[in-house]
């Protein structure tokens, strides 16, 4: 009895061995998996972008171009053309607003901008906010998104508005 144990044993061990024999071969072919990751992410580079309605436009009220400002600082939000509508709610007539803040239009707009402090989202409708920045020089820039925070075609966004926080 223990002798067959120990056979059973060995077997084991050895059929363990076998196994990882041809694991082996697999672990190299787990390599090119990444490689091909590469050319996989060229696809979702385009989302489909909304079409922007016909002089639909969007500005920010204030504050104003050069303006010196106290924190809070209160950014008001304008659009014409077009109407807000949370996130999530698919509409050609509408978007949410998002809040660039020291941080320029993204070079791919077939993308959901970022959501970080300098990429705002007002995903529930929002058309103001209260910000408190560093004191010094920022910009702010509005661009609506649609309902998966993507830039209309072309962006629905308003010029670039500096202003010196005190
Ligand atoms: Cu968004």
């Amino acid at each position: 009895m223990p002798m067959r144990s120990t056979l059973v044993l060995a077997c084991l061990i050895l059929a363990a061995c076998g196994q990882q024999e041809p694991a082996a071969p697999a672990a190299p072919a787990a390599t090119p998996p990444p490689a091909a990751a590469a050319p996989a992410a060229t696809p979702p580079a385009a989302l489909t972008r909304k079409p922007a309605p016909a002089g639909a436009t969007a500005y920010i009220i204030e504050p104003a171009d050069g303006a010196t400002v106290m924190n809070p600082v209160r950014v008001v939000f304008g659009l014409k053309g077009i109407g807000v509508a949370p996130a999530g709610v698919d509409r050609n007539d509408a978007g949410h607003h998002h809040l660039l803040v020291d941080a320029s239009m993204p070079a791919n707009l077939g993308l959901p901008l970022p959501n970080d402090e300098q990429h705002r989202h007002f995903g529930g409708g929002q058309t103001e906010v209260e910000l408190t920045l560093p004191p010094g020089r920022h910009t702010l820039q509005m661009v609506l998104g649609d309902h998966l925070h993507i830039p209309h075609d072309p962006p629905i966004a308003s010029s670039v508005v500096t202003i010196e926080v005190q």
